[in-house]
């Protein structure tokens, strides 16, 4: 009998990416990466994240898992994401690790991949779940340990509910990244915080260049470090989730999870890997963190 890997190798899934479009605009659609079924499977996986969120009360840390909660205008706690649910959530673990990643990513960054990103947003109805203009890149702390941005990251969004300029979508300014590293102010942190047009003018950018997102669920985005992005309030009814996966030719990266290792996926070790939260090791957790 052959391996669910094999059959992965074997009988690939037909899944490309626009690459000339990626390379000049900074970003790329592939619409229907996922099916409607496991869309669903991904939705019910959601509610017990955000159920368990919502329960705490307050922001969450054990070790790279991260939940970011705050409170709405009632009062009630509003969970606005979750970094790294994978050690926790299976079905989002499964999901991260998809043959059909390794597919769409092999031809921009080979099938040796780390993940340096691996979170869920949830955007609620009118409240406070904008990210300000902003580029990836600015994250990717401290430099010496994420090496050449522009040619082995890729960040990835997976629609779980519609995504569009109603629903908070995200906004782009296509061909941004081509510039690189604009130093744009990141002295606020950008979940939380409006976009303004004075922050893309300050960097040469103008606000009626950009573009909003159309994704329908099971629509995958992918974007460069370097693209100015961000994403606006939300006029829908619907709470927009959004599953974010960023993955880096292991090469160029000292720090993350491995994800792929000559395109097969590699389960997490024993022990969780330095990403971004430089007090893994001291102060591991479980503790609540005060904002
Ligand atoms: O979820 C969103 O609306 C925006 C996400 C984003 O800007 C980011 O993850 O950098």
């Amino acid at each position: 009998m052959r391996s669910s890997q094999q059959l992965r190798r074997d009988e690939p899934h037909g899944l490309s990416a626009d690459l000339a479009h990626y390379w000049r605009d900074g970003y790329a659609v592939v619409r229907g990466f996922l099916s409607a079924a496991e869309i669903e499977e991904i939705r019910v996986a959601l509610d017990q994240l955000y159920a368990e969120g919502t329960a705490h009360g307050r922001s969450f840390r054990h070790a790279n898992l991260f939940y970011n909660v705050a409170r709405d205008g009632e009062g009630e706690p509003l969970v606005r994401m979750v970094q790294w649910p994978s050690y926790h959530q299976p079905v989002l673990n499964r999901v991260r690790l998809d043959a059909r990643f390794a597919e769409l990513l092999e031809p921009l960054i080979g099938g040796d991949l780390k993940q340096i990103i691996n979170q869920v947003h949830w955007k609620a109805p009118g409240s406070l779940g904008d990210f300000a203009w902003h580029q990836d890149s600015r994250s990717r702390r401290p430099p010496s340990a994420y090496r050449n941005l522009a040619a082995a990251y890729v960040q990835t969004g997976l629609a779980i509910d519609a995504h569009n300029a109603q629903s908070g979508a995200m906004r782009f300014i296509p061909g941004s990244h081509l510039a690189g590293d604009l130093d744009m102010d990141c002295s606020k942190h950008a979940l939380g915080a409006a976009m303004t047009d004075g922050a893309l003018k300050a960097v040469g950018l103008s606000a009626s260049d950009a573009i909003d997102l159309a994704l329908e669920p099971g629509d995958l985005a992918l974007w460069s470090p370097y693209l100015v992005h961000g994403s606006g309030q939300n006029r829908s009814s619907h709470r927009r989730r959004f599953y974010i996966n960023g993955y880096v030719r292991a090469s160029d990266c000292d720090r993350g999870e491995w994800a792929f290792r000559d395109g097969k996926p590699v389960s997490f070790g024993p022990e969780p890997a330095l990403v971004h939260n430089e007090e893994l090791r001291e102060r591991p957790g479980p503790h609540y963190v005060d904002d």
